[in-house]
């Protein structure tokens, strides 16, 4: 197995001590932090993604590699800056107003980030005007909201419907997804798209942002 393998490997096993390790090692073989993060550590959240697609690995699974993404992620981070690596572009996401649930977001947005996207996680009970205030102040490609309870469904189309009086909606795509949000609820709200589960919302990103 070569550096690259060893890494995705170990992203795969949830090893942050030896994802870091390696990383160092990469590193000092002078091997470019935009390597080891698209053929090391996303590479490996990428397998991550598809297994918990095909239900071959669950959510803890998911979160222990995700932490140990992040444990290469933390070394090379300063690395990419200076390099001005291109972001693959910009995803602004969060639960919307009045749910807490958080958990399916945090994967959601561990995916995107693992796979090359600048998430910027707004996190739980987020006010429709947060999320115009950040794709404003952020320039972002994506807006991604979460909700988890039919009550609280609702500040998706009205997000949007700010997002389209602020005069923004044509500038950024909008993806949906929870457990009670649904493909055509989606389509009646004019979101861009809806994803079932965290690797769709990857794709679903990727397509939207004309990658693949
Ligand atoms: Co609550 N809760 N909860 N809860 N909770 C549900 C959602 C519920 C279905 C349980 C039930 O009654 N059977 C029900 C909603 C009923 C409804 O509206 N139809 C419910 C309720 C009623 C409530 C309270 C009102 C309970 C009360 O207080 N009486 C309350 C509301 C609090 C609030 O938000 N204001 C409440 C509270 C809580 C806890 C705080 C205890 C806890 C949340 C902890 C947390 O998130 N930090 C909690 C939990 C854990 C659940 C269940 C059991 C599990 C949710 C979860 O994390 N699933 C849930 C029952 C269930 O869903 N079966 C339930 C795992 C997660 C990985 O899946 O979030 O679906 P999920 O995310 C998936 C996909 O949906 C998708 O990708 C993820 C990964 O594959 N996805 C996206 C999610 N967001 C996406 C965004 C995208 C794309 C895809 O693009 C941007």
């Amino acid at each position: 197995m070569n550096i690259f393998e060893q890494i995705a490997d170990e992203v795969q096993q949830g090893n942050s001590d030896s994802v870091e390790v390696l990383t160092k090692k990469a590193l000092a073989e002078e091997i470019s932090a935009e390597d080891i993060l698209n053929n090391g550590l996303v590479a490996g959240m990428n397998i991550v993604s598809e297994k918990f697609k095909n239900n071959e690995i669950f959510i803890p699974e998911v979160l222990i590699s995700a932490k140990s993404m992040y444990s290469g992620l933390g070394i090379i981070k300063p690395l990419l800056a200076e390099s001005n690596v291109k972001s693959k572009g910009k995803v602004v996401i969060g639960t919307v107003k009045g749910d807490l649930h958080d958990i399916g977001k945090n994967i959601v947005a561990m995916l995107l980030q693992g796979a090359g996207f600048d998430v910027i996680d707004l996190g739980a009970d987020v006010p429709k005007e947060k999320f115009l205030e950040f794709v404003k102040k952020e320039r972002a490609d994506i807006v991604g909201m979460s909700a988890l309870l039919t009550t609280t469904m609702i500040y998706m189309k009205e997000t949007i419907d700010l997002l389209k009086n602020a005069g923004l909606r044509e500038n950024v795509k909008v993806i949906i997804g929870g457990a009670p949000v649904t493909e055509s609820y989606a389509d009646q709200i004019d979101a861009d798209g809806y994803a079932p589960d965290a690797a769709s919302a990857v794709d679903l990103t990727k397509k939207l942002l004309g990658e693949t």
